[in-house]
């Protein structure tokens, strides 16, 4: 019998398809691996369903986005979590995240953690309030978060330290994850390897990463860049210059919108800065090439 389903764990070779509230163990067929395409967790997948034996994945639904490390398809939203202190909040890392997920069209949820370690909350509700106005939704509490992952995907991020497995044991004891504290405690290493699952959790789906405290990736172009500041995306179509970059070009709305602080110095900052990065690599890349010639 074939049916259709989502790959929600991922184990020493099986694929587990949830298909009509049933959990089918599967394999992938070899021609899958010779065209270079390993079925993940998240996929929609078409598989067929014997009983009493494995299923083969036969088919894949092209996805929506995808992420490397961990290995994860088809995410609507990640939890980006950053404490107030230890380690400090960085606007600079947030927007990194920020970048990170807009450019792979996941949107971006913002945890704050640690908010008990603060005398005095302003700064965070000023923050608040100015990332608010670009179209971000921040969390201070977990009941506002857990609402806001009904009927999603997710996945979690942010440096290590923050408060992540603290967070999801709150939200989600089932999944009965190691803090720093126990794992500490037990001796053993922070950054243990584990196959990928997802959970039922907050009627939405669910997945850790524990593993994911940096970024492995690079936005290499500048439209995808421009793209990844909404704010800036959408000051740019005043722009002179289609391909302006909001740096020395004349009559330039975004650099407008900055000294008039519609736009957040840091923001741009941070623009700024993550296109120097992307010129650098640019150069480098160029370098390396010409000496290959
Ligand atoms: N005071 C305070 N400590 C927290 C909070 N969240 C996490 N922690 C502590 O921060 C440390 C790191 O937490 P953990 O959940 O392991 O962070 P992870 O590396 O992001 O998974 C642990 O000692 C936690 O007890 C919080 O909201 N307030
Ligand atoms: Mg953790
Ligand atoms: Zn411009």
């Amino acid at each position: 019998m074939i049916k259709n389903g989502r790959i929600v764990k991922s184990l020493a070779g099986f694929y587990y398809v949830e298909a009509d509230g049933l959990v089918y163990q599967t394999r992938a067929r070899g021609n899958f691996r010779k065209k270079g395409m390993k079925p993940v967790v998240g996929d929609f997948v078409s598989f067929s369903a014997e009983e009493n034996s494995e299923g083969y994945v036969l088919e894949m639904e092209s996805r929506k986005n995808q992420l490397i490390r961990p290995a994860i398809a088809n995410i609507d939203q990640a939890v980006v979590v950053m404490s107030t202190v230890s380690p400090n909040f960085s606007l600079n890392l947030l927007d990194r995240f920020l970048a990170f997920l807009e450019n792979k069209s996941i949107k971006p949820l913002i945890y704050i953690s640690k908010l008990d370690l603060l005398d005095d909350l302003q700064e965070m509700t000023t923050f608040k309030e100015n990332y608010k106005k670009i179209g971000y939704e921040i969390f201070f509490d977990t009941d506002s978060l857990v609402k806001a992952l009904k009927g999603k995907v997710t996945v979690f991020m942010g440096q290590t330290g923050v408060g992540k497995t603290t967070l999801l044991n709150k939200i989600a004891p089932e999944m009965d994850l190691e803090t720093g504290e126990t794992s500490e405690k037990l001796g053993r290493g922070r950054h243990t390897t584990r196959h990928v699952e997802f959970f039922h959790v907050a009627e939405g789906l669910i997945a850790d990463t524990p593993g994911f405290s940096s970024l492995d990736y690079e936005i290499d172009n500048l439209p995808d860049l421009n793209n990844a500041f909404p704010e800036i995306a959408q000051m740019s179509h005043g722009c002179k210059f289609r391909e302006c970059t909001h740096t020395h070009e004349p009559e330039c709305d975004v650099k407008v919108a900055v000294e008039n602080q519609e736009i957040l110095q840091s923001r741009y900052d941070n623009y700024l800065q993550l296109l120097s990065e992307i010129n650098k690599t640019r150069e480098t890349y160029a370098k390396k090439r010409k000496k290959q010639v």
